[in-house]
């Protein structure tokens, strides 16, 4: 493996990314636990993973990732089969994945870090936004009695925008992003986020084939384009909203023990897994 890789993280607004970033930095500093990877030495400029772990480790909610603040930050790292290594991670901004499904471009900062990228890791919270039903049946029944029906979610006219997409569509539109600006084959982690909100409903596999059946076709049709594989992570352990759970949360004697992660049916607390998949050697 080379000494340096590149990991692009993308995902909605609120889909995880950077309470993952927080719990990694947790664990490798932390060094304790059993993961896949570790931590060599300490990053240089560690203030923006000195802060968003302290808001992890006190359960208060990182904050939304600002367009203005992204912040690329590096690790050193060192795994059995894989040498020393220094991996870079951008925490882009949600945000600003949305202004490219509705400005249909890419900034040239962000397609630096896609031409770059050994891997990418594609965010996604399970509370997903599905199609609204418009059907037309109900429209022509709305104007036949004359009166004007209001569509959840749409504007007050029913105007269409980007924002009204199903969360499946968006996600493909932004695969297809990288894929125009690509000609490598890529290897993607799907990782669906709070999965202690959906654990008992199946492996992560199961919920996105369920969940986002276009998403996960998408990924299984172009398996000359993608290799994939599919995780669920409890990266901050459950709930901070509600206030009994983060109260165990916080009570818990080492805060490793919130971190879960599945693939398939083995579940562990080694939140480094879907990064060594990505880099790994197969
Ligand atoms: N229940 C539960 N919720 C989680 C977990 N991890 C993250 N969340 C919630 O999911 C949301 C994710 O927020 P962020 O990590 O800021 O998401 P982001 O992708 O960085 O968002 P932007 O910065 O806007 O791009 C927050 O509301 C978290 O509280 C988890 O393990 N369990
Ligand atoms: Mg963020």
């Amino acid at each position: 493996m080379k000494t340096s890789a590149n990991l692009l993280f993308i995902g909605l607004p609120g889909s995880g990314k950077t309470t993952f970033l927080a719990a990694l930095w947790h664990v490798l500093s932390d060094g304790s636990g059993a993961t896949s990877l570790k931590l060599t030495k300490l990053s240089g400029d560690r203030a923006y993973l000195n802060q968003i772990t302290k808001e992890w480790r006190e359960c208060s909610q990182v904050l939304r990732t600002n367009l203005q603040a992204e912040q690329v930050v590096v690790l050193h790292l060192d795994g059995e089969g894989f040498g020393t290594f220094d991996l870079s991670i951008p925490d882009l901004a949600g945000e600003a994945f949305k202004q490219q499904l509705s400005d249909r471009r890419i900034s040239r900062r962000h397609d630096a870090f896609v031409q770059e990228a050994t891997g990418v890791m594609l965010f996604l919270h399970p509370d997903i936004q599905k199609g609204i039903q418009l059907t037309v049946a109900r429209r022509l029944e709305a104007e036949l009695l004359g009166v004007h029906e209001e569509v959840a979610g749409a504007g007050a006219d029913n105007t269409w925008s980007p924002e009204l997409l199903p969360t499946q569509a968006k996600l493909v539109e932004l695969l297809q992003f990288l894929l125009e600006r690509t000609q490598r084959k890529l290897r993607v982690a799907v990782v669906v986020s709070a999965w202690d909100l959906v654990d008992k409903f199946g492996a992560p596999h199961e919920f996105v084939a369920r969940e986002l059946p276009l998403l996960q076709q998408f990924l299984e049709v172009n398996d000359d384009l993608f290799e994939y594989s599919v995780f669920g992570v409890s990266a901050q352990g459950g709930d901070i909203t509600v206030a009994a759970e983060k109260q165990t949360l916080l009570e818990l004697d080492d805060a490793l023990k919130r971190i879960k992660v599945r693939q398939e049916q083995q579940t562990s607390q080694d939140i480094t897994k879907p990064i060594a998949w990505l880099l790994g050697n197969r």
